[in-house]
Parts: structure tokens; C-alpha cells; sequence
């Protein structure tokens, strides 16, 4: 397995029922899940070339999934920067709030399944990167 060694975010193993009459996989809240589900989104479709995201989470906490295809998250916490690819269902990514994500390199019939703490609120997004590096900046010298 693949390894994140940004603060913000980690890599999450669901449980797996592999059988010969295919697979299941699960997750729970507490075991698998460090928050309690308030929404989830599907992106599907995304055409080839497409870069999506692009932004950071003031408080929202999300585990992104891809449950068929294959998909690239590119996270930036301000200070160190990592990519990730996904494509095992197994395999699902926590993101904490106040990182820079983006996803890029969707193939094609790639489905991302995303579940997410709080429900849609354009004003928990913060959609530009100067402003999300100056909050960034703002956090470590009030520490
Ligand atoms: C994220 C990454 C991984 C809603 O109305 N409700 C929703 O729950 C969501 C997620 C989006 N929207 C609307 C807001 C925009 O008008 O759908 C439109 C597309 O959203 P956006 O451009 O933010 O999509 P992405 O793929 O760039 O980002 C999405 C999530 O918005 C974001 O929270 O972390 O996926």
C-alpha cells in the first residue's frame, strides 16, 4: 500500500470480504470512519485531461473513495505537497480540513465516491490559493 506522510491526511484500509463470488468491502463510523457521515457525492464522468477540486475545507473532514477507475489526489498542506493514486475500493483517503486538494488523471468510467462531515456549504471552501497559503501562514505563526 501506498503511504501518506502529511499530517492532514491518511490512508484508510476498509474491511474486505473477498469471496470466489466477488468481493465486499465496508467501512465503519469510529473503526474506519473519524467522523459521522453528514452527505456523500459520486463524480463520475469526469472527461479525460480534466483537473477538478482545487480548493481547501475550513472545517469539513472527507474520505475520498474510488470505487471503479483509477484517479490521482494531489494534496498540498501548505508546507509539503504529495500525490496519491487511487483505484483499489479497498482503499479510501481522509482528508482533514485546510488542505489544498486536487484530483487529475480520472480514467476513463472512474467513479469517486466521496463522504464528507457537513453538509454542502460554499462558505466552508476556500477556492483560492494565495488565500488558503496566507491562512496557512496566519496558523503557524499564531502557534
Ligand atoms: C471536494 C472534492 C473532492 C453541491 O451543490 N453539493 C455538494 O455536495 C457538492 C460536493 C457540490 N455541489 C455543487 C457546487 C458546485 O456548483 O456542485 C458543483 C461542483 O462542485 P465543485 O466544483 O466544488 O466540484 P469539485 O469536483 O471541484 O470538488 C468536489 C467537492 O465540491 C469538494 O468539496 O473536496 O470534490
Amino acid at each position: 500500500m501506498q503511504k501518506l506522510n502529511l499530517k492532514t491526511s491518511r490512508l484508510i484500509e476498509f474491511s474486505a470480504v473477498r469471496q470466489e463470488r466477488g468481493n465486499l468491502f465496508f467501512g465503519e463510523t469510529e473503526k474506519h470512519i473519524p467522523f459521522d457521515i453528514k452527505r456523500f457525492y459520486l463524480i463520475t464522468h469526469t472527461p479525460k485531461g480534466i483537473r477538478r477540486g482545487g480548493h481547501a475545507h475550513h472545517k469539513t473532514e472527507q474520505i475520498l473513495l474510488c470505487v471503479s477507475g483509477e484517479v490521482t489526489i494531489h494534496l498540498d498542506s501548505g508546507k509539503d505537497k504529495e500525490s496519491i493514486v487511487l483505484s483499489d475500493p479497498g482503499t479510501g483517503i481522509y482528508l482533514g480540513p485546510m488542505l489544498w486538494h486536487e484530483m487529475s488523471d480520472f480514467k476513463s468510467g472512474t467513479v469517486l465516491a466521496v463522504l464528507a462531515s457537513m453538509h454542502y456549504d460554499e462558505k466552508d471552501y476556500i477556492r483560492n490559493y494565495e488565500d488558503f497559503i496566507q491562512r496557512f501562514q496566519k496558523k503557524v505563526r499564531g502557534k
